[in-house]
């Protein structure tokens, strides 16, 4: 029997019944303020992806083997209407958690970390979130508009309340945000010194994951829609991803790879890498084999 042509991430081919994990991709980047393209990236993960191995040595566990991951394809989102965006994402998430899986989202612009976030706040008491990023995302508004990419931790924070937000890889935003990160969140400046304690800080506490890729300087991710020298090494994130594993993750995304900056793909590369390590890391199954 021949089979359908149809490309999902590497090995991400199981049925939404059985699946653990279901991944979908959030091709919106409408309010990127720099440089737009980030609503490529899933896109070009799916296409690249099969130029890496299944199988990871860090973690001595496969993909095709170790986890059930199905990929649902790219949401057919609303452009120029941030609103509606986040409605589609957040119906598809709550879904997915409904149905007692894993959402992995990806973006797209870091905006679409809200509609994922509001689904899991509404059903899961006392969810914290892991924000891995260069920037704050704290603005009240920017330029006027209060759903931004811009703005999206401060909606966030709305959402879950005091010291509920863990910020790593801080290194960029204006002094209000900074001041108001110091006051209300917990929030480690230029790298991910500490992220092995989150594991004892949060213990067992609900976790929705957000990294977004320009945590990794621009020397190793310049595809993204607004660099910030002074970032992580692949090593670090890699490193991180790791610890993440162990806390209790119920959703996560990874955000702001846009591939139209980097033609030579190595900003794909290590988006593609970073994705099959959390697949890894963060599926409870995948845990239990080892
Ligand atoms: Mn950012």
């Amino acid at each position: 029997m021949l089979s359908k042509n149809s490309q999902t991430y590497m090995a991400c081919d199981r049925d939404y019944d059985e699946a653990e994990i279901v991944l979908f991709g959030a091709p919106f980047d409408s309010t990127t303020s720099n440089r737009p393209g980030a609503r490529f990236a899933s896109r070009v993960m799916r296409a690249e992806s099969w130029g890496l191995e299944s199988y990871s040595p860090y973690q001595d566990l496969d993909l095709t083997e170790s986890t059930r991951v199905c990929d649902l394809g790219d949401l057919e989102l609303s452009f120029g209407e941030s609103g509606l965006a986040l409605a589609q994402i957040e119906r598809t998430v709550e879904a997915i958690l409904n149905d007692g899986k894993l959402p992995c989202m990806i973006g797209g612009e870091h905006l679409v970390t809200l509609g994922a976030v509001r689904a899991a706040a509404r059903r899961i008491p006392g969810l914290a979130v892991v924000h891995l990023d260069a920037h704050t995302d704290l603005r009240q508004d920017y330029l006027g508009a209060e759903l931004s990419h811009a703005t999206v931790m401060r909606r966030v924070y709305e959402l879950l309340g005091e010291k509920s937000i863990f910020q790593f890889g801080i290194r960029s935003g204006e002094r209000e945000e900074f001041l108001f990160a110091k006051a209300h969140l917990c929030t480690r400046l230029h790298d991910l010194k500490g992220i092995e304690r989150l594991e004892d800080e949060l213990s067992g506490r609900p976790v929705y994951l957000s990294i977004d890729l320009d945590v990794l300087d621009p020397s190793v991710f310049p595809g993204t829609g607004t660099p910030e020298p002074g970032g992580i090494s692949y090593a670090q994130l890699q490193e991180a991803i790791l610890h993440l594993g162990r806390l209790n993750v119920i959703g996560f995304d990874l955000v702001e790879l846009s591939p139209p900056y980097d033609p030579s793909g190595i900003s794909a590369a290590c988006a593609c890498k970073a994705l099959r390590e959390l697949l890894l890391s963060l599926s409870k199954s995948a845990k239990a084999k080892q």
